[in-house]
Parts: structure tokens; C-alpha cells; sequence
């Protein structure tokens, strides 16, 4: 099953619970690459010598990788971790995640600056675009290994908002103009 996703309610009650509208009000795949994020569904019990995520490695250019664990017990600095995650933020490069075990959500902000968020599991990867708004949280499950994929060399920097004078930012709101999507 690919990832689900649907717009946020604006409650400001725990992050790490679904935070769906009543009734849901969902969004599609074809949406999300709207906004600039892809999608795969990808064997996660074979990551390391999966045939598939070598080819959209070599395709894309993901020399880079690593995986991170994050987890109370396994991630140094947790709580202000993942305190910086939950911050919306930007980065001038592509984010590439591909989730090995686990839950996670990737918020993302819609055209219309409407939070999205992305439910994603064990097999699912995305990329975020260079200059989206977006942040990241646990489910209320607390654990998430993840493979962290990026083109050369890291950078983990975050930007966080405004961050609007960025190239990467304006490029971004170019790429979603010429799609036809409303950048705010
Ligand atoms: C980011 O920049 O949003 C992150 O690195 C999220 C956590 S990595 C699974
Ligand atoms: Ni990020």
C-alpha cells in the first residue's frame, strides 16, 4: 500500500497524533508530485542489496547514505532533535527518506500553505524539493529507522521559516507556479 496522506486540522493538541479533518480530506500522490514530492514503495526487508533502490540511486544520483535510528534509547539529543525537526523549516537541497522500520510523518505545506501531512511506514521513500516548507515528527509509536539518502556530499542544514530569500526558495515557488499550483 503506497503512503496515505491528507490535509491537517489546526488543533495544536500533540503532534504526534494523525490530526486528520473531520471528515478526512485526502491527498492524492498525483498531488504531492504537484507540490514536488515523489513517492516510491520499495522491499524495505532487503535494503541492503535491494536492486530497485540501486537503480533510483544511480538514476537520481544518491551517492550518499546512511541510516539513523531515532528512538530514546538510540539517538543522542533526542528530545531537542526531534524538537528541531518539528520546526517548520527549509533546506537548498533535495530531502531523500526512505523509511526502513517504523512510523513517521513529513508535513508538508500545499500551495495554498495548508499543511499536508504524509503518513509513511517500513518501504516507503520520498524526496522533498530544495525550498519546501515542511517538518517532521514520530507517530505516537516513538520510533522510526530511516535511511538518509542526498546527492554528494550532506548537508543537514535547516533553514527555518522565513527563510523566503533563499534561491532554493524561489526556485521552488517558480516550479510551482509553472505547474499551475498557487504559490502563496
Ligand atoms: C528533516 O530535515 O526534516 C529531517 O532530517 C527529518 C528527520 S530524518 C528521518
Ligand atoms: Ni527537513
Amino acid at each position: 500500500m503506497a503512503a496515505e496522506a491528507w490535509y491537517m486540522d489546526g488543533s495544536q493538541e500533540d503532534p504526534r497524533k494523525p490530526h486528520r479533518l473531520e471528515p478526512n480530506e485526502p491527498v492524492s500522490l498525483r498531488q504531492l508530485e504537484a507540490l514536488g514530492v515523489f513517492y516510491w514503495k520499495l522491499n524495505a526487508d532487503i535494503y541492503e542489496s535491494d536492486p530497485e533502490l540501486e537503480r533510483i540511486r544511480r538514476d537520481r544520483g544518491y551517492s550518499f547514505m546512511d541510516v539513523i535510528s531515532i528512538h530514546r534509547d538510540t539517538l543522542p539529543d533526542y528530545e531537542q532533535k526531534l524538537k528541531m525537526f518539528f520546526e517548520e523549516h527549509l533546506h537548498l537541497d533535495d530531502e531523500i527518506r526512505y523509511i526502513l522500520d517504523g512510523h513517521a510523518y513529513f508535513d508538508v505545506r500545499s500551495g495554498e500553505e495548508r499543511w499536508i501531512r504524509i503518513a509513511m511506514t517500513k518501504g516507503d521513500m520520498i524526496t522533498l524539493p530544495a525550498g519546501i516548507y515542511h517538518r517532521f515528527t514520530l507517530d505516537e509509536t516513538n520510533y522510526t529507522k530511516a535511511m538518509r539518502l542526498f546527492v554528494g556530499e550532506p548537508v543537514w542544514k535547516a533553514y527555518n521559516r522565513p527563510a523566503d530569500d533563499f534561491d532554493a526558495r524561489q526556485k521552488y515557488l517558480s516550479s510551482l507556479q509553472e505547474r499551475g499550483e498557487k504559490a502563496v
